[in-house]
């Protein structure tokens, strides 16, 4: 144990927060980590076809990776990075079809099996995605809302195949896996005719979810605006929230994915006891992108303090959202899932009840005055002790790391 955590611990402990319980109870937390960092959401199906959807990677940073193999080193490299045990969220388009061309709607447990024996080897849970774009069946910019009905059922056809998919991972890792829904639809001028695309997309989400599953969990992601869909998204927010609410789906909610003003740290408990759960997918909005690195800010802080304050570790499942190609990869995934879990860890650090009390009492005063200075509480000498008990770099050490493998091995690609 260092000095400046036993340090911590005194100064944390003279507030009423036992430091030792608050790592245990954040070595439980798992981060449902995206795997498309780590390609910029090519996925292996070898198509040629550009990353669409209204999402956008930009930057050229060397080294990425190009098979599952590489995107798998890396995955496992940065994992060496993050204090305790995670979960990798995987796209249907990192299907691994040994060179045979497999249509999106045929896709097969098999086809995820050197995933789940990732998965396995390294103790990690897995969460599942459709990938409904970057494919020629996807270009009018409609999928599952679409008012072709070859190409609607198709997207359906491909959810279902998704769905069994998690399923069966599921069964084989005997854990749960959530299935985000997310379809790009939308207009990028101002249509005519909102209602009809917003009842196929019912109508197809309803056929998708109508077998039941056992390990599999749905969950439904909105969004305000895409590139191309300026105008309209199908999925929007009180679309999926309604749709959620009535069927008992998880409800995804990405940090991106609203009005620049609107924060998803106030719409935690605004759904909480309406919905089985929640899916975050914690990212970092700027102007037109909503998937820029994680950073500490406000919003993120906020978040870490909604989940801890109200206990929600039960019904809020917490994946990442985000890609840069402008940055060594490993680096952005490393630097997003630190501060992800640090923003747990600060909202776990809280004296809540003191803090409850205040507001109770109405002492506003005591709430602010309190509020400022936990800010500059010594919670990082908190951190750093979590990183050492999990035998992964505090400080800056993971860098250097990063730098290496760059070097000997991303540089030579
Ligand atoms: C897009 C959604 C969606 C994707 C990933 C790749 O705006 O946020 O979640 O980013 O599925
Ligand atoms: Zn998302």
């Amino acid at each position: 144990m260092s000095k400046l955590y036993e340090e911590a611990k005194k100064r944390y402990a003279e507030l009423g927060v036992d430091t030792e319980k608050v790592l245990e109870k954040l070595s439980k937390v798992k981060i449902s980590i995206h795997c498309w960092q780590g390609d910029d959401v090519t996925g292996f199906e070898n198509s040629g076809q550009a990353l669409s959807g209204g999402i956008q990677t930009t930057g050229n940073y060397p080294g990425k990776a190009k098979t599952p193999q590489e995107l798998r080193d890396d995955f496992k490299k940065m994992l060496t990075y993050i204090p305790g045990n995670h979960r990798i969220s995987l796209h249907a388009s990192y299907a691994e079809t040994n060179g045979k061309k497999v249509e999106r709607d045929e896709i097969q447990p098999e086809h995820f099996l050197n995933w789940i024996e990732f998965a396995k080897e390294n103790n990690i849970g897995i969460d599942f995605n459709p990938t409904c774009f970057s494919h020629p069946k996807s270009d009018s910019g409609f999928t599952l809302s679409s008012y072709d009905e070859d190409i609607r059922k198709f997207w359906v056809r491909h959810c279902i195949a998704s769905r069994k998919i998690a399923d069966y991972i599921g069964k084989e890792l005997n854990d749960k896996v959530v299935t985000n829904v997310w379809v790009p639809d939308g207009f990028k001028d101002i249509p005519v005719d909102r209602l009809a695309p917003r009842r196929l997309l019912k109508d197809s989400l309803d056929e998708i979810f109508a077998e039941k599953t056992k390990y599999n969990i749905d969950s439904v992601e909105s969004k305000v605006f895409g590139i191309g869909s300026e105008s309209c998204v199908i999925g929007s927010h009180e679309f999926y929230m309604g749709y959620a609410v009535k069927n008992q789906t998880y409800l995804t909610l990405d940090t991106g994915h609203f009005h620049p003003t609107e924060v998803v740290s106030n719409k935690l408990t605004a759904i909480l006891d309406f919905v089985p759960g929640i899916l975050l997918h914690v990212s970092r909005p700027v102007r037109w992108d909503s998937d820029h690195v994680v950073i500490l800010d406000d919003e993120l802080c906020a978040i870490g303090q909604e989940i801890a304050r109200n206990d929600m570790f039960d019904k809020v499942s917490i994946g990442l959202d985000f890609f840069d190609a402008s940055i060594n990869r490993i680096a952005a995934w490393t630097i997003g899932t630190r501060n992800t879990i640090k923003s747990i860890l600060l909202g776990m650090l809280e004296p809540t009840e003191a803090l409850r009390k205040a507001e109770i009492d109405g002492d506003y005063t005591t709430r602010l005055a309190m509020l400022e200075e936990m800010k500059a509480m010594p919670w990082s000498a908190v951190f750093d002790e979590y990183c050492e008990r999990n035998n992964v770099p505090t400080g800056y050490k993971w860098l250097e790391d990063v730098k290496k493998y760059e070097q000997e091995v991303l540089l030579n690609r």
